[in-house]
C-alpha cells in the first residue's frame, strides 16, 4: 500500500483570514507526490473554515504517515502548536515544514526536533526525496532547494485538496519571482528575484481543465510574484484568455503601478476583473525613496487616476512604520489616499521579517520589538497586533495612532454595530476624535461601495454560467 501524506496549512486564528482556494504551494507539491506513487492530500483550515477541533479531527480520521506543513511567520506559535497535538494524535506519524516562515528563518528552527525536515525555498524538485527519506526513517534536517524552473511547475490538481469542490476562485501563477528588491519585501528571498516564466498556452491549457471539474469556480486569480513585469507577455496572455472564452473573471495579485497602461486596464475590463489593486506603500516622497522600488510617486498617483477613469473598482495598498517614517509622514498616505478616492484600501504595518532589508535599517536606526505571531493587517473587526518595531521619532503608541487614524478616516474595517463600538473606543483610547465624525461621513460611501462589489461578485457567478449561490459566510469578504 503506498504511504500516505497530508499536506496541511492551518488559519491564522482570525476571522479574516479565509481563503477561497486551498493552498496553492500545497497543491502543486501534492500533485508531484501524486506522481511519485504517494496517496496525498492537502487539508487547508483557512479554506476548510474549520475549528481546529474538527480539522485536527479530520486529519485524524486520514491517518497519514507523513504530515507535511506550511508555516507562516504571522502564525507560526499557532502552527507549531497544531501540529504538536497532531502528532500526539497520530502514532507513528512523522512531520515536515516548509513555506515562507521555513524559508526565511529555517536555518534558526533546524535546532528543534520536532521536523524530520525543514525545507526552504519552492518545493517541487525536492519534495518527492525528502518525503522518502523520513519515512525511510532518515532525519534530513533542513533541505535546500533550487528555485523551480517554469517548465517543473506541474498543472496543479486541486481533486487532491479536501473540500475542492467549494471552490470559488482559481489560482494560478504564469510566472515566479521577482527581480526588483524592495526595502519592505521578502519575496524575493522566498521566491528569489530570478523570473521564471510558464508557458502560456499550458497554463491556459490548466485554467480550461480546471474550470471544467470545478463548477463553482467564477473568477480566476493570477498570483504571481511581479506578473507584469513583462507587459505585452500578460497582454498577450490575456488577449488569448479572452479568445479562448473562458468567462471567469480574472483577477490580479501585486500589480506595480508603473506597469499599467490603458490598453491593459481595457483588457482586464473585457476579463470582467473585479478590481486592479496599486500598492502605493507611502505617499510621503522622502518615505517612498527609501523604499527603493524602481518607481516614481507620480506612477502611483497616474494609474490611480486612470483607473477610476476606467471606472474599474481602485483598490490601494499602503505599509505604515516604514524606514524613515514618522506621524507626519504617514497623514501624506492618508492625504493620498482621500485624493484618489480608491474603493478599498489595506492599510498594513510594516514587519520587519528576516529577508527584509528594513529590518536591518530597523536594527541600525531604531528598535525590533517581535517578528512571529504578529500582523501587518488589521482583521476586519479593528482587532490589531501591536507595531513589531519603533524608532525614537516614531514610537510604537505613535505608530498605532497614524495606523489607526487612517483606517478609521476612509472606513477601512467591516461596520458591524459592534465593530462600530470598537471603533468609537479606540479613537477615546488613542485620542482620534477628530476621526469619528470623518469616519461617519465616509460610512455610506463605504456601503455604497461594497454593496456594488457583492453585486459585481453575483453577476461574475450568473457570467460564467456556475452554479452556485450566494455564500452567506462570504457576504463579508469583498476581496476574495
Ligand atoms: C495568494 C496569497 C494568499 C492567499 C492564498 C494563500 C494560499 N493559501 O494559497 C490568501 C489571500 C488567502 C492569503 C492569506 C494570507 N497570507 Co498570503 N500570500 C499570497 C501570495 C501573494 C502568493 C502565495 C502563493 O500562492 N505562492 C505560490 C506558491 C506556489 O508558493 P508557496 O505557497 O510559497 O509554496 C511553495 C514553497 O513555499 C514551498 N512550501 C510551501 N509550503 C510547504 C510545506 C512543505 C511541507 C514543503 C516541503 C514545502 C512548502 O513549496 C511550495 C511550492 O514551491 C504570497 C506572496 C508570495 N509571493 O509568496 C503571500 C504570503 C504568503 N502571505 C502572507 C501572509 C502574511 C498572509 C496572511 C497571514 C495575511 C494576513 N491577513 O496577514 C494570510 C494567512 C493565510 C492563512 N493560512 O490563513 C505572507 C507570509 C509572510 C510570512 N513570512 O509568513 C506572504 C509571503 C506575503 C508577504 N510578503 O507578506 N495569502
Ligand atoms: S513589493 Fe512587489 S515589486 Fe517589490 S520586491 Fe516585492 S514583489 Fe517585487
Amino acid at each position: 500500500m503506498p504511504a500516505r501524506v497530508a499536506l496541511i496549512s492551518i488559519n491564522a486564528g482570525r476571522a479574516d483570514t479565509k481563503s477561497h482556494w486551498p493552498h496553492y504551494g500545497l497543491v502543486l507539491l501534492a500533485t508531484v507526490l501524486r506522481d511519485k506513487g504517494y496517496e496525498v492530500q492537502v487539508f487547508d483550515q483557512s479554506f476548510l473554515k474549520e475549528s481546529d477541533v474538527l480539522f485536527v479531527e479530520r486529519i485524524r480520521h486520514y491517518r497519514p504517515d507523513l504530515l507535511g506543513i506550511s508555516l507562516y511567520t504571522t502564525h507560526v506559535t499557532r502552527g507549531l502548536r497544531l501540529t504538536r497535538l497532531l502528532l500526539k494524535e497520530i502514532p507513528g506519524c512523522r512531520a515536515i515544514a516548509g513555506g515562507p516562515h521555513v524559508s526565511l528563518y529555517g536555518d534558526v528552527m533546524a535546532h528543534d526536533d520536532l521536523f524530520a525536515a525543514l525545507v526552504r525555498f519552492e518545493a517541487e524538485t525536492v519534495v518527492g526525496e525528502t518525503v522518502a527519506r523520513v519515512l525511510r526513517g532518515e532525519t534530513p534536517g533542513l533541505v535546500e532547494s533550487t528555485p523551480t524552473e517554469g517548465k517543473s511547475i506541474p498543472a496543479a490538481d486541486f481533486s487532491l485538496a479536501q473540500g475542492n469542490e467549494r471552490m470559488k476562485w482559481l489560482p494560478i501563477q504564469l510566472s515566479r519571482g521577482c527581480p526588483f528588491n524592495c526595502s519592505f519585501c521578502e519575496v524575493n528571498k522566498i521566491a528569489s528575484r530570478q523570473i521564471r516564466y510558464r508557458d502560456i498556452e499550458t497554463c491556459l491549457d490548466e485554467i480550461a481543465l480546471n474550470l471544467g471539474t470545478l463548477k463553482d469556480v467564477h473568477t480566476v486569480r493570477i498570483v504571481d510574484d511581479c506578473p507584469t513585469l513583462d507587459r505585452d507577455r500578460f497582454k498577450d496572455f490575456l488577449h488569448r484568455y479572452i479568445n479562448r472564452d473562458l468567462r471567469a473573471r480574472v483577477s490580479i495579485d501585486n500589480m506595480r503601478a508603473d506597469s499599467i497602461d490603458s490598453e491593459l486596464l481595457d483588457l482586464l475590463k473585457s476579463c470582467a476583473t473585479p478590481y486592479v489593486c496599486v500598492a502605493a506603500e507611502s505617499g510621503n516622497p522622502e518615505v517612498f525613496k527609501l523604499i527603493d522600488k524602481g518607481e516614481n510617486p507620480e506612477d502611483i498617483v497616474r494609474a490611480g487616476q486612470m483607473i477610476r477613469q476606467k471606472r474599474v473598482p481602485l483598490f490601494m495598498c499602503f505599509v505604515i512604520g516604514l524606514p524613515g517614517s514618522t506621524f507626519a509622514s504617514e497623514m501624506d498616505s492618508l492625504r493620498l489616499a482621500k485624493s484618489l478616492k480608491p474603493d478599498l484600501i489595506y492599510w498594513n504595518m510594516f514587519l520587519p521579517h528576516r529577508g527584509t532589508r528594513a529590518r536591518e535599517w530597523f536594527q541600525e536606526h531604531g528598535q525590533i520589538l517581535d517578528e512571529a505571531d504578529r500582523f501587518s493587517v488589521p482583521s476586519y473587526d479593528l482587532t490589531f497586533s501591536m507595531p513589531a518595531c519603533s524608532t525614537p521619532e516614531f514610537p510604537r503608541e505613535e505608530r498605532v495612532r497614524a495606523y489607526l487614524k487612517c483606517v478609521l478616516e476612509t472606513v477601512s474595517f467591516l461596520f458591524t454595530p459592534v465593530v462600530l463600538v470598537r471603533a468609537f473606543v479606540l479613537a477615546a483610547r488613542y485620542r482620534l476624535w477628530s476621526s469619528i465624525p470623518i469616519m461617519l461621513v465616509g460610512l455610506p460611501r463605504k456601503f455604497m461601495v461594497y454593496s456594488r462589489l457583492m453585486l459585481a461578485r453575483l453577476y461574475a457567478r450568473r457570467r460564467s454560467g456556475r452554479r452556485c449561490a450566494p455564500d452567506a459566510a462570504q457576504a463579508c469578504d469583498w476581496v476574495s
